[in-house]
């Protein structure tokens, strides 16, 4: 991502000069969008670890948690916690859980955070050393870890809200016995609950071992289900039993036996997503709203069915007895109940969505390299992908897609619904092109009933003299990227961007290796990035109202204007948007959106004067949206809405204004006096 000035030109005076080479201003924006990489879905991971505690009551297992973030989601709504079985295999297959394609679409279409924890068992057996029973049993320490851990997360992720919203429970076996103590322990918190497989049932004969839970009256409020395998004659009984408890206490609860299975997890996937999809729907606060508190099931869009039949019906047609029913949340759910408890999965009538930024990267003597991304389909998630050359099939992507419990997937589900390890990348490499010609690639999805999305192709570009490089830079997965409103180069030739996102400030190598990020949580919304002649780093907060001045390292060493407060006069700015210093240290601040003027600050920060008033006459500024200061001390502020950029010199004297160039939105001020403008054509 290099720019290049061309040849010198003319030279009759300071002005004229700056001024012709202002021509070759850059009259396009960029418009970055962020990826993650290749391999999994596009948002963020966190992880949190914790050791084994010796202390009695906290938890005597390690843990760590993956929490997975979707770009895009501003506030989060609630957790979907996919949380596996006992034992050692299951720990280490659910892992995954939170890489899971199909799982985050749900999460994605709510603002949910996917969380998979994985507790790491050191034996078979329950109670054995480091055994599974300390952790699923929330009593033992579980429970505050796994509050604990939110906490973290909530900073880490600059998500404070992930402290305090929602959650929707998955458990599998061991998970469900999870899962259902915590029903106990956070009755009002918890969204609804899929059992797949497990609850406190399963220990209603060892008192001793694992006290029975006493059930809050909230507890049966909670929308659940019940999944057993039709194999599974223990686990069978234990979901009945589960089942019948809740529902005669009136709880919202269903039953729905996979016909194919044992204890493995099959393709309950299909059903347990658009069952949590309808409790979310009913139960999450609406966006935005300051009250917590989730709403109560809507009964008034109940179907219902008989325990032992496979057809349900609208509550008010149900003839059989309500208290022994199976309740479904709506009728979209009683329709995928229907398929599932006849077929073992559900069907899908629609296609996935196409996949997305496809990059195509010649890698010389290895051939040509296709990437991309791709969302789930949310009903039936990605089979697998077809490359496509010239249009022609090329390849599938994974070759044979593996369905050991399950349907065939891109990526191969694990006992334990989770994604099989090694996870599998949205990359193919073309070894078979011809040498230097240049092939037309595009990529389909195909979800796991075999329908197919559109083609997806590159995008192409269409610049006579630069070229874009998709691959640059190389953010890290746990980086953020909203709007980049702010970019700066160093004198070690860093790039330091500045995004409305967390963290704001991200430093890249020129060959786009990531090296530092800071900022998290210290900027409101970022505006713009510069640096002093110390190399110390100037950040324009206009959500905030202030000028603040880093370290390289993100220690802050100063803040001009106050704080939160928009004003006009020596201490307040109105959402400023850049600034300026000198060698010397003199501060110049384009001031703003609010106010049209430039105010100037001496080296220690003591105001001297600001100079300009809204308006359309010499020297008047109308949203002064950059400035910049050449050689000679001169300043050049970007005058937006007037269209032109003004020259000052530094006792605010008007030098000179430029009307007939561009609308100027950003200034960069290159080490031999060219001035690069960015912005976009004049106005009508
Ligand atoms: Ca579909």
């Amino acid at each position: 991502m290099s720019m290049r000035a061309r040849s010198a030109v003319n030279r009759v005076s300071w002005h004229t000069k700056a001024r012709t080479r202002l021509v070759r201003s850059v009259f396009v924006l960029a418009c970055v969008s962020g990826f993650v990489g290749p391999a999994y879905g596009a948002g963020r991971y966190f992880k949190v670890d914790y050791p084994a505690s010796t202390v009695p009551d906290e938890l005597r297992i390690a843990v760590t948690y993956t929490l997975w973030i979707p770009d895009g989601a501003k506030t989060l709504r609630g957790i979907i916690v996919h949380q596996h079985g006992a034992g050692m295999t299951a720990s280490k297959e659910g892992s995954t859980a939170a890489y899971d394609l199909h799982w985050q679409a749900l999460a994605k279409k709510w603002d949910c955070a996917l969380l998979g924890p994985c507790y790491h068992v050191l034996s078979e057996g329950d109670l054995g050393p480091a055994g599974s029973e300390y952790w699923f049993d929330p009593r033992r320490g579980s429970d505050k870890t796994f509050v604990k851990a939110l906490g973290e997360f909530a900073d880490k992720a600059g998500h404070p809200e992930l402290a305090t919203v929602p959650w929707a429970l998955w458990g599998h076996s061991a998970g469900g016995i999870w899962s259902d103590v915590m029903v106990t322990l956070h009755p009002e918190r918890i969204i609804a609950v899929y059992f797949r497989s497990g609850s406190t049932v399963v220990f209603r004969d060892r008192p001793v071992e694992f006290p029975r839970p006493q059930v809050p009256a909230a507890a049966y409020t909670i929308p659940m289900m019940c999944s057993p395998g039709v194999k599974e004659k223990t686990i069978t009984s234990v979901m009945l039993t589960t089942f019948r408890e809740y529902r005669a206490e009136g709880a919202p609860i269903g039953y729905a036996q996979d016909p194919r299975t044992g204890h493995e997890c099959g393709d309950s996937r299909y059903l347990a997503i658009p069952f949590l999809d309808a409790c979310l729907a009913m139960r999450l606060p609406d966006k935005g709203s300051q009250d917590p508190t989730l709403k109560p099931v809507d009964m008034g869009q109940a179907w219902l069915a008989p325990l032992t039949g496979n057809e349900a019906l609208p509550a008010a047609e149900f003839k059989g007895n309500t208290a022994e029913s199976v309740w479904l949340p709506n009728e979209a759910v009683a329709r995928a109940w229907m398929d599932y408890v006849k077929t073992g999965a559900v069907d899908d009538s629609t296609p996935p969505p196409a996949p997305s930024t496809i990059r195509v990267t010649d890698k010389g003597d290895q051939g040509t390299e296709i990437v991309w991304d791709a969302e789930a389909d949310f009903e039936s998630g990605i089979c697998n992908f077809i490359v496509l050359r010239e249009g022609q099939e090329l390849a599938s992507v994974p070759e044979k897609p593996v369905g050991k419990f399950g349907r065939p997937l891109f990526q191969s589900m694990t006992y334990h619904d989770t994604p099989d390890q090694p996870m599998p990348e949205m990359r193919y490499l073309d070894a078979t092109g011809k040498a230097g010609e240049k092939h037309s690639y595009s990529v389909i999805t195909v979800n796991s009933v075999g329908l197919k999305s559109p083609a997806s192709y590159p995008r192409i570009n269409l610049s006579t003299w630069y070229q874009v490089d998709p691959a640059w830079p190389q953010r890290p997965g746990n980086i953020q990227w909203g709007a980049m409103s702010g970019v700066a180069v160093d004198a070690e030739d860093h790039v330091w961007v500045l995004s409305r996102a967390q963290p704001a400030v991200q430093v890249y190598q020129p060959d786009g290796k990531f090296l530092l990020s800071w900022g998290q949580g210290q900027i409101g919304t970022a505006h713009q990035i510069k640096f002093d002649s110390q190399g110390n780093v100037w950040v324009v907060d206009v959500g905030s109202q202030v000028i603040l001045q880093f370290t390289p390292q993100g220690k802050l060493l100063r803040t001009l204007g106050t704080p939160g407060q928009a004003g006009c006069d020596e201490r307040h700015f109105n959402k400023p948007t850049d600034v300026v210093i000198t060698p010397g240290g003199e501060i110049f601040v384009s001031d703003g959106y609010g106010n049209g003027r430039v105010v100037h600050f001496d080296k220690d920060g003591k105001f001297v004067k600001a100079w300009g008033k809204l308006g359309t006459g010499p020297g008047e500024l109308s949203l002064p949206h950059a400035i910049a200061l050449d050689s000679q001390g001169r300043l050049y502020v970007a005058d937006r809405n007037n269209a032109r950029i003004q020259v000052f010199a530094q006792d605010g004297t008007l030098l000179d204004q430029w009307r007939d160039i561009l609308v100027p939105c950003g200034l960069w001020m290159a080490k031999n006096d060219e001035l690069w403008a960015c912005g976009s054509s004049p106005m009508p």
